[in-house]
């Protein structure tokens, strides 16, 4: 009886259950704890997310790779395109471009023009021009130097004798292997010449003389004289009173290479002829008178006192600090115009006894086409054939020198040329 009672009182419970909370649901609860089984596998543990976390790790390491190729065009492009556009392809090509183009300008005219004198290895960019007419020149030059036949002439009685050169060929400048050469004596330069006139000697104090009581010029004092270490300007020193000694005979000095310009014009004007100053191939190829060695007369620097008046022991004995030959040629400042041998044109003193104005501007190198006009701005004026004051190296035929325009020095001097018609 009390298990029967037990029966209906769980039933009952069980059917108020229902009624509360939805049979359904406890029944198939009731039935999983009686059956053991489960349907839970669908449910929220079965979800793959530690997979997922693991595959993009290995991503990163790859992804450089593809990025670099597309970003490195596209940096180098712009550079290459607005630097150098010849240069395209690697970065440090590109960089360097810029440097290289703008050396190459610059670095191309200083070697052949610098370096010449002593290095041996530089000769070799001037031999091409250097070879060739050294040894051309004598023969040519030789062809058309028949002295005897030469015309001189003056236009005045008080004019400078003028001899009237032959056209021809020749060489201006110096080699490489000619000793006490500078390098401003290139790039050598084969030339044709027209025929023209040049004066037989400097033109001389007793010309200068006459020009200036003609005219009224004045040539100022004020003369730089060669110390040996420098110039020093003696104040009251003039072509009348160099510091030395002279006659009429002498040629005139502490003239500027304006004053020389003057005396030019005046004589132009007097005999209606075209007189002027030498340009500096015409100067050089008188003095050369078909020699292509460094003096006309074709011997060394030691033989200079037979033949020229340069520094030398007679000097030497007045000025001690000046470096002179040691040889003697008997004139310690300037010499009688015509006191040497002329050279083979009949000219005389192209070597030596003052230096002598030439017309054109200074010019670091030679001149290539002499003819072209000078600037017409020029101060420095280039100057020719050395003098008592130096050594015979400043005598040859090559050496340039050069001096203000308005410089008058006491070893100084000029000669003239005239155009022929
Ligand atoms: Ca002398």
């Amino acid at each position: 009886m009390r298990l029967l009672t037990l029966l209906r009182s769980l039933a009952f419970t069980l059917i108020a259950m229902c009624v509360l909370s939805g049979c359904q649901q406890i029944l198939n609860r009731l039935a999983d704890s009686l059956t053991g089984s489960s349907n839970q596998t669908a449910s929220a543990p079965a979800q793959p997310a530690p997979a997922l976390s693991p595959a993009p790790e290995p991503g990163p390491p790859s992804e450089p790779a593809p990025v670099l190729p597309t970003t490195s065009p596209a940096q180098t492009a712009p550079q290459a395109g607005t630097q150098v556009q010849a240069s395209p392809p690697t970065p440090a090509a590109v960089n360097t471009a810029p440097k290289t183009v703008a050396q190459t300008p610059a670095a191309k005219p200083s070697p052949p023009v610098q370096e010449p004198a002593k290095a041996p290895s530089t000769r070799t960019s001037e031999s091409p021009q250097m070879a060739k007419p050294a040894p051309a020149a004598p023969s040519e030059v030789a062809a058309v130097a028949p002295q005897k036949a030469l015309r001189s002439f003056r236009d005045c009685a008080d004019c400078p004798l003028m001899i009237q050169l032959p056209a021809g060929t020749f060489v201006m400048g110096s080699p490489a292997t000619e000793k006490g050469r500078d390098a401003d004596e290139s790039p050598m330069v084969k030339l044709s010449m027209t025929t023209f006139a040049i004066g037989q000697t400097e033109i001389t104090r007793g010309q200068w003389r006459a020009f200036e009581a003609e005219t009224g010029h004045r040539a100022a004092a004020g003369c730089l004289n060669w110390e040996g270490d420098g110039y020093n300007k003696l104040p009251n020193a003039d072509w009348q009173n160099p510091g030395y000694p002279q006659t009429d005979q002498h040629p005139v000095v502490c003239v500027s290479w304006l004053d020389a310009q003057a005396y030019a014009e005046w004589l132009s004007r007097k005999t209606g002829q075209r007189y002027r100053l030498p340009k500096e191939s015409e100067w050089e190829y008188a003095a050369r008178s078909g020699s292509p060695s460094a003096y006309a007369w074709k011997e060394e620097p030691q033989g200079i006192c037979a033949q020229a008046n340069a520094a030398d022991a007679s000097l030497v004995q007045q000025r001690p600090r000046l470096p002179a030959q040691s040889c003697k040629d008997g004139f310690a400042f300037t010499a009688p115009v015509g006191s040497f041998a002329p050279n083979a044109w009949g000219v005389y003193d192209m070597h030596g006894n003052v230096m002598e104005w030439v017309g054109d501007c200074w010019q670091a190198q030679l001149p290539q086409n002499p003819d072209q006009a000078a600037p017409l701005n020029c101060r420095s004026r280039s100057m020719r054939g050395g003098g008592w004051d130096l050594p015979a190296t400043f005598a040859r035929s090559a050496y340039r020198g050069k001096a203000s325009e308005g410089n008058r020095g006491t070893a100084t001097g000029f000669r003239l040329a005239r155009e022929m018609p």
